[in-house]
């Protein structure tokens, strides 16, 4: 990658010492089943970014000033496996560092690293999924962690609430609680499922967005695009009112699969990873100290982190 800052931010505002939020890029493509292309995702983002104008309107802010530390990209790629553990690995480590954490993949797999992660950093961990799919499935060609995949291992330790879902095999009708799932068909008819959702949702919240969540025609550059989806609007209103209510403790964007010829989709991704953190820092001086409030933050106040921990930047 030859971006050297975060949408091209002063280098004073990159430092990882002083950053309040760390980005991860993570370019892996390695399990996806239709169109090839989410490794090329976080640089056409990056690229985006750098086009994008930082003065956010509707929060009167510039969330930039907070600081934002560009991390080596997770480049592991021997296998699913190695990739999610890498991913788990490098997570961990900045939200140890008291960072507000952020990830851009590569295809969904991604998250399961992540979010293995977060539920270990955080008590009562929600996962929030905004998503075309399903991603129910315990193992698909062979491996857990397959895109296919990427919240069973939620479902089963995190208390996981599916947004925007109009795709998925019978089969995950048997792992999916449906009180907590979101239809698309049902969303488009019926707008209390915001606060029905939020209602559902613990106080730490992770947020992964699969862009494919978004209706393809606002966003058709991803890999596997499903006719019904979220518009831009509804799902701003929705993701402003659970950084209003609750604790995010970090979120991911995966699947944007960019094609040269339709830059759109890269700058709704730039634009919707710059309103997370906008309304994230909304109403934060960036002078003010900033606490992740992590577990392992809470306890190593008593000298007895269950973490090691790791100083060193
Ligand atoms: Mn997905």
């Amino acid at each position: 990658m030859n971006i050297k800052t975060y949408a091209g931010i002063p280098e004073e505002l990159a430092k990882l010492e002083t950053a309040k939020i760390v980005l991860i890029p993570v370019p892996y493509d390695g399990t996806s089943t239709w169109q090839k292309g989410a490794d090329k995702g976080p640089d056409a983002f990056l690229n985006a970014s750098e086009n994008m104008e930082l003065y956010d309107i509707e929060t009167d802010s510039e969330v930039y000033q907070q600081g934002v530390y560009l991390a080596d990209a997770v480049s592991e790629n021997r296998s699913p496996e190695a990739m999610v553990e890498a991913v788990h690995q490098a997570t961990k480590t900045y939200i140890k560092k008291n960072k507000f954490v952020t990830i851009f993949g590569g295809e969904h797999s991604v998250s399961i690293g992540t979010i293995r992660a977060f539920n270990e950093m955080y008590t009562n961990l929600t996962v929030l999924q905004l998503d075309a799919h399903a991603d129910l499935r315990a193992s698909y060609e062979g491996s857990k962690c397959n895109h296919a995949c990427a919240v069973y291992e939620a479902s089963q330790t995190t208390n996981l609430i599916q947004v925007g879902i109009r795709s998925m095999d019978a089969t995950e009708k048997t792992v999916m609680d449906e009180e907590k799932t979101y239809f698309a068909h049902e969303m488009a008819e019926d707008d209390s499922w915001m606060d029905s959702a939020i209602d559902q949702m613990t106080d730490n919240v992770f947020i992964t967005i699969d862009l494919d969540a978004f209706d393809p025609s606002i966003l058709p550059s991803t890999g596997t695009p499903e006719p019904g989806g979220l518009l831009w609007y509804e799902t701003l209103e929705f993701l402003k009112q659970v950084f209003q209510e609750k604790n995010v403790v970090g979120f991911d964007i995966v699947e944007l699969c960019p094609n040269p010829n339709e830059k759109s989709s890269d700058f709704l991704a730039a634009k919707l990873y710059y309103k997370m953190l906008s309304y994230k820092f909304q109403g934060a001086d960036a002078s003010d100290d900033y606490d992740n409030a992590f577990e392992g933050a809470i306890v190593s106040k008593n000298n007895s982190s269950k973490f090691n921990e790791d100083d060193e930047y």
